[in-house]
């Protein structure tokens, strides 16, 4: 029976073959699995490949390095911490750190010369109750692009695009950023297309931030940045203005299309420090998984405050609940 493989294979192919870094390559080994038509011409294939992933996590996992390749990085992944992970890209001394710096409890090196960052680091930061993390990262430039960014940029949630708007040329290092990331088959974007013709190509959700926006030539290259980018969430950002960067970490919070969900004990106040986080569009029986996965099967009924509902509402487990609504567990 013929393989049948659509034409994006051969050419993913190639570039397995090619590739020499043993993470690239097992990722690049998932893919070609992902894309394979899965039927008896395509039995063979698919166990030579899963062989091959599973040698490369071996090399990867066990260190066996072999013929020069690199032993996979402390920072090829980060675990997630909070709601979500947003991972903080951009030229070389354009304030990603100070961003982290004074968002979260992180204390990164902050310096007044390029290249200051040279490893990720993590920090929490919290916007209204929501727990979010953040990434510092070395920065991205036409010389310096660590083998591990691509990885974690796939991994986030979202991206924060930092442009320094005190530097008349900003834009030419955005390009590079751009391009690099075009290579490893990563598109920083706006919204997520509904539908992704080439599986190859990773779509991130990135907002940016119009960075040291209150210096000399900021205005003149907010206004240039918004024409580079007149679909994307634009955020004039500086460290010395608490204002904006509450203005980031509401748009960070925006773009995670997430609810916040405050749970409440019968004859108790509601708790509006720890709320469950929910994808919107999320009901009842979604947020009662989240606290155990027995506990929706249990349950009868929910009580449910918020706007638009009457006070106390009893609802049933397909209820769909919205932003800042209260809820009270009947089992
Ligand atoms: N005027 C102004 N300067 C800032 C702001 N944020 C950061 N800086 C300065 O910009 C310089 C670089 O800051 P960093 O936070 O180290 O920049 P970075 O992007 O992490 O740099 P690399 O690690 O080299 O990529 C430092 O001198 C900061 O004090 C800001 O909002 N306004
Ligand atoms: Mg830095």
């Amino acid at each position: 029976m013929p393989a049948n493989l659509p034409p994006q294979y051969y050419e993913l192919e190639r570039e397995f073959k090619k590739e020499s870094d043993p993470n690239e390559k097992l990722r690049l080994a998932k893919e070609l699995l992902a894309m394979m038509p899965k039927h008896k011409g395509t039995d063979k294939l698919q166990a030579d490949l899963k062989a091959k992933i599973a040698k490369l996590r071996q090399q990867i996992e066990g260190g066996g390095q072999k013929h020069g390749a690199r032993v996979a990085d402390a920072h090829d992944h980060i675990p997630k911490e909070g709601a979500a992970q947003v991972i903080l890209i951009g030229p070389p001394n354009s304030g990603k750190s100070s961003l982290v710096d004074v968002l979260t409890n992180s204390r990164p090196l902050i310096g007044d010369y390029p290249y200051t960052t040279r490893e990720p680091l993590t920090g929490m930061t919290e916007f209204e109750t929501v727990h979010i993390q953040l990434i510092d990262t070395p920065p991205i430039s036409d010389d310096y692009f660590e083998s591990y960014m691509p990885g974690l940029i796939r991994q986030a949630d979202i991206v924060a695009l930092i442009a320094d708007t005190s530097c008349p040329a900003f834009d030419i290092p955005l390009r590079t950023i751009h391009q690099k990331l075009e290579e490893k088959r990563i598109i920083l974007t706006e919204s997520i297309p509904q539908q992704i013709d080439d599986p190859r190509f990773a779509y991130k959700k990135t907002i940016i931030a119009a960075h040291k926006c209150f210096e000399e030539n900021s205005a003149e290259c907010i206004k240039q940045l918004k024409k580079l980018y007149p679909d994307f969430i634009i955020v004039p950002t500086s460290i010395l203005d608490d204002n904006s960067l509450r203005v980031f970490l509401a748009a960070i919070f925006k773009s995670l299309g997430v609810i916040r969900i405050y749970t409440k004990r019968v004859g108790h106040e509601p708790d509006f420090i720890d709320p469950i986080i929910l994808p919107a569009g999320g009901n009842v029986e979604d947020a009662a998984k989240t606290l155990h996965k027995d506990f929706a099967s249990k349950l009868q009924f929910a009580k449910v405050w918020g706007d638009g509902k009457f006070e106390g509402q009893r609802v049933k487990n397909n209820f769909v609940l919205s932003d800042k609504d209260v809820i009270e567990f009947h089992i």
